[in-house]
């Protein structure tokens, strides 16, 4: 969830420190979004068009690396372009070199910045490189930027316009994406796209615009490339430019009433918490828009005509300040990244699982399947929250892959120094990759011989280095200390392993495909849980706010539920809470139970269900009144009972959605009882101490 900004100045005298000053004000602004590395690329001197500083580490060290360089930063320009990004690195360690703006070639011929995914980018860069073009970086971005030289060179007239290039460049990638395109070929132009990741663009005039929208161009329909089938680049079927030079309108917005051309400046970012200090009159970009801007106009084009989207795009006033603005609609980042969860959950299955085929391929352990499914066992190593994504997918690993499964709290692994074999595969499940007790044990079973696997959110962590192989999840950064997204994502990437290496067993297909139809329909099911909010809110206040313990029980599949639901409320409401296996109660908590304590059971619908509802009768037996969280069709309750209904999914699937509610009430208890609740108190977000 890294952060793209761009500053175009048109007839307004803007010197490097100035531009400069912009661009890294406006990266400082997208820091909370989170970020490993950051770079610029602006307007160059004679011989040298466009100019990068890219750092590791924060904005800061970028504005030093800046003001340390020899660059003349008096130079001034009437009319510039220039572009900033903040990268969370998804593919390549954060170093200098996989930093954005990433460049074609060495001549610096197009550069581009990136916010997203590309999935086909392996594909893309095969061809190129057989093609005789070179990469230097580890990332998928690079492929993006020597495809456009790739389709500028194949077209020997270079009459392309900018845009159209763009467009068939787009064409071609698979993925999410926000993108910023600069070229020496069309200086002082800008090219925006987007598919998936947000991109907004700010408006700063002197005058008032004429109209308060800007018109989407009709351009004729250009056909894919297709580059990944085709043998030649003479076979590309780009327009010429004669053609797409045609504007079909025009842009009334930035049409002046003497035909004057008047001073402008544009303001391009991820979200408007950058573009807030310098205008209020932002524009949003739809997916599969092209924006282009050159000569104090900005135009915007669709990717394909007649696609049914409206013909305009309205250019709005913000109400809102710089400090709603980063947490958007919300409080709190923990509430930010609860209601995130439609979408990283998707984020970690993107380009992994597919729908139709029903297969799931995870490219970082390609290469270690054999070695995976011949080992003796399998054993989880976590911390926290992503152990119980380890609890919440052990039995699905067991079925499919009918290997031995341990799971191990790393501290206590350490503690009994575990004896561990050559023939074991260690699994190391962390958000941060950070974690002193998961590194450690890490190690140790690096040092016995044992084959080591990152499940990570942080590339270029030191889980993700040490390892020798492993699965990004993809969930974008994580502020809250809670923990709430990446465990969503850590149990999916869990699943998809599962799936995976199972996938040679042709009696497990069936289990297999019926789990990637499950996940398909998660996202949605996920979103209806969160329309529950308000009513979340409600039992929070009128039913659990005053209680100082809470017993939430559950088994089978659904006790890894039970203990990341206590978690959530004893680390931000600061209220004792208990995660209990219900085949445990007879063997002591059910002492606990009478008209008091408060109790939360899960009830959902799999193959434990008659021995959960006897739980709920022995509870109930002892005037225990339990909050049941249950099946949208479980008409198996009375009206006075206390419900929380959830979507039916596949039953290892089942915890994703229902973990939803346990992290919504958490929240709202941490708001009531005026808990700080992204940074609670004695807990830090990355443990790098045993
Ligand atoms: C939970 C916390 C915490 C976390 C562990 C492990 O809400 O965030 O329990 O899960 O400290 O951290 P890593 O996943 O970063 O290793
Ligand atoms: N996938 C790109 C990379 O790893 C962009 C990541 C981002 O959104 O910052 O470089």
């Amino acid at each position: 969830m890294c952060g793209i900004f761009a500053y175009c100045s048109y007839l307004q005298e803007r010197d490097r420190k100035y531009i400069t000053d912009v661009l890294t004000q406006g990266l400082s602004r997208l820091e909370y979004r989170g970020y490993d590395s950051a770079g610029i690329g602006i307007d160059g001197d004679e011989g040298e068009p466009f100019m990068l500083f890219k750092e590791v580490g924060k904005v800061a060290q970028l504005r030093k690396l800046i003001s340390e360089s020899k660059v003349d930063m008096t130079r001034s320009f009437v009319t510039q372009t220039s572009m900033a990004h903040t990268r969370w690195a998804t593919h390549g360690q954060p170093s200098r070199g996989n930093c954005h703006p990433h460049r074609s070639d060495n001549k610096n011929e197009f550069i581009v910045v990136h916010n997203g995914i590309i999935t086909n980018y392996k594909e893309l860069k095969l061809v190129l490189e057989k093609r005789g073009y070179h990469f230097e970086t580890e990332t998928d971005t690079e492929a993006v930027a020597v495809l456009c030289k790739y389709v500028w060179d194949s077209q020997p007239t270079k009459r392309l316009t900018f845009t159209t290039l763009i467009k068939a460049v787009i064409k071609e990638l698979e993925g999410s994406f926000a993108f910023l395109f600069k070229s020496v070929h069309f200086p002082s132009e800008i090219v925006l796209a987007r598919r998936g990741s947000p991109l907004l663009i700010g408006v700063k005039t002197d005058k008032k615009l004429k109209v308060d929208f800007v018109d989407v161009e009709i351009a004729p329909d250009s056909d894919k490339l297709d580059l990944l089938n085709r043998e030649t680049a003479s076979m590309l079927s780009v327009p010429a430019a004669s053609n797409s030079n045609i504007r079909r309108t025009q842009s009334r917005a930035f049409l002046s009433d003497d035909g004057m051309p008047q001073p402008i400046e544009f303001f391009i970012a991820s979200d408007a918490s950058a573009v807030v200090e310098h205008t209020k009159r932002v524009l949003y970009l739809e997916d599969d828009d092209i924006a282009h801007i050159a000569d104090g106009e900005l135009h915007i084009h669709r990717l394909r005509k007649d696609d049914g989207m409206s013909s305009v795009r309205a250019i709005e006033t913000l109400e809102i300040e710089l400090a709603e603005i980063m947490k958007g609609q919300f409080d709190h980042f923990m509430q930010k990244e609860i209601y995130e969860q439609p979408e990283s959950v998707v984020n970690t299955m993107r380009g992994r699982v597919n729908f139709d085929t029903r297969t799931i391929n995870l490219g970082g352990l390609k290469s270690y399947l054999n070695v995976i499914r011949r080992c003796r066992r399998i054993c989880f190593i976590a911390c926290g929250t992503s152990y119980h994504s380890c609890v919440a997918t052990r039995a699905i690993f067991e079925e499919l892959t009918e290997v031995p499964i341990n799971v191990e709290l790393a501290s206590d692994f350490l503690d009994r120094r575990c004896p561990i074999f050559r023939d074991d595969v260690c699994v190391f499940v962390s958000q941060s990759g950070e974690t002193a007790d998961t590194i450690l044990s890490m190690r140790y079973c690096l040092e016995r011989g044992a084959l080591c696997l990152g499940v990570v959110n942080t590339v270029g962590s030191t889980i993700s280095r040490e390892s020798h192989c492993g699965v990004h999840i993809n969930a974008g950064p994580e502020i809250g200390v809670a923990s709430t997204k990446a465990y969503t994502s850590q149990y999916i990437a869990l699943i998809m392993m599962a799936v995976q290496f199972s996938d040679d067993r042709l009696s497990k297909q069936e289990r297999r495909r019926s789990i990637i139809d499950g996940l398909h329909d998660l996202p949605s099911q996920i979103s209806r849980v969160l329309k529950q909010d308000k009513a979340l809110q409600q039992l929070a206040r009128d039913t659990l706010a005053k209680e100082k313990s809470l017993l939430i029980m559950g088994r089978g599949y659904q006790f890894a539920t039970c203990l990341e639901g206590a978690l959530k409320i004893k680390e931000v409401a600061y209220c004792h809470c208990e995660g209990i296996l219900a085949g445990e109660l007879k063997h002591g908590p059910l002492a606990l139970i009478d008209e008091h304590l408060p109790v939360i059971l899960i009830m959902t619908q799999d193959s434990l269900y008659p021995k959960v509802q006897s739980a709920l009768q022995q509870v109930k037996a002892r005037k225990g009144q339990p909050i049941v969280i249950c099946n949208d069709d479980d008409d198996g309750f009375s009206a006075d009972d206390r419900l929380i209904r959830v979507p039916k999914t596949v039953d290892c699937l089942q915890g994703l959605v229902n973990i939803i509610p346990l992290q919504l009430l958490s929240y709202h208890l941490a708001v009531m009882n005026g808990v700080d609740v992204d940074f609670p108190r004695n807990l830090a977000k990355s443990v790098t101490t045993e």
